[in-house]
């Protein structure tokens, strides 16, 4: 039995659903709420102490880190592999996840926590969101989403976020660039599955813009076949139901202005 303890909306976990689903594994959902903060509880620092989702249980094991995890799957379940096949070409889907790790994680999870994060947040009292801030172990991501929640999307950092998500989308241009249209070598890899979550991210929060078919052919070919995967309904598409969709759009809505002039800012 495959217990995932995870959030919908977290592209860490989103990554290790599909990692599931293309290797054709049923798990069981243990839905942590990330916005009320369970993931800061002794309850689920236990399971993880960096107070993270996701986390899988396997057996006796506890496995933390989505990249670490889709390895450890795809090892103990080597039909329907997902690493490459060669070491040239498995350094590659590894190379990504580290680019991934360095440049792409904390811009998505700032420019998120600012569109959708902080007007949710900002409805709570002053002392339930030091509450909330206090119990982040990080003292590093604790500032940001201190200096998030007050500033929105006028917060510094924010335009190097953007420009983090622009290179990312770019450097995915030059490497599809091949005779073969995926990120690490002739097939669909881990590579490809670690790097969707910020592209959807990115989409979601109405930074379309940084890929256009225009200026990007070959990244929205390749979104285009991920998103046609069977994997995508039972990993992906069924976490949003119709109420998730219908707030996202509002909250895109209301932050379209100024994240346009972030967009803008970085050209
Ligand atoms: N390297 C970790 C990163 C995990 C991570 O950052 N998860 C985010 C959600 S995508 C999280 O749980 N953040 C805690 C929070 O929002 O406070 C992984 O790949 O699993």
């Amino acid at each position: 039995m495959l217990f995932l303890h995870h959030s919908p909306v977290s592209v860490s976990s989103q990554k290790v659903r599909m990692a599931l689903a293309e290797k054709g594994l049923e798990w069981t959902d243990c839905i942590v709420d990330l916005l009320t903060g369970e993931h800061c509880q002794p309850a689920f620092r236990h399971l993880n102490e960096w107070a993270e989702v996701p986390v899988l249980m396997h057996g006796d094991m506890t496995l933390v880190d989505s990249w670490l995890i889709c390895e450890y799957l795809d090892d103990v379940v080597p039909q329907t592999p997902l690493m490459p096949a060669t070491p040239h070409d498995r350094y590659l889907a590894r190379h990504w996840n580290l680019w991934i790790e360095r440049e792409v994680h904390e811009a998505t999870g700032m420019l998120t926590y600012a569109v959708m994060g902080q007007p949710l947040l900002a409805q709570l009292d002053a002392q339930r969101i030091a509450v909330l801030l206090d119990a982040i172990p990080d003292v590093r991501v604790r500032a940001w989403r201190a200096t998030v929640l007050e500033k929105g999307l006028d917060a510094p950092g924010l335009a190097d976020a953007v420009l983090k998500i622009r290179r990312f989308v770019q450097r995915m241009e030059s490497m599809l660039d091949g005779p073969h249209g995926w990120l690490a070598g002739n097939a669909f890899s881990l590579a490809d599955v670690a790097a969707l979550p910020y592209l959807m991210r990115a989409e979601h929060l109405g930074l379309g813009s940084l890929m256009t078919f225009e200026d990007h052919p070959l990244v929205r070919s390749w979104y285009l076949r991920m998103q046609s995967r069977p994997s995508m309904q039972p990993s992906l598409v069924r976490y949003f139901d119709a109420d998730t969709q219908a707030l996202m759009m509002r909250l895109v809505v209301d932050a379209q202005p100024k994240l346009e002039a972030l967009v803008r800012a970085t050209a």
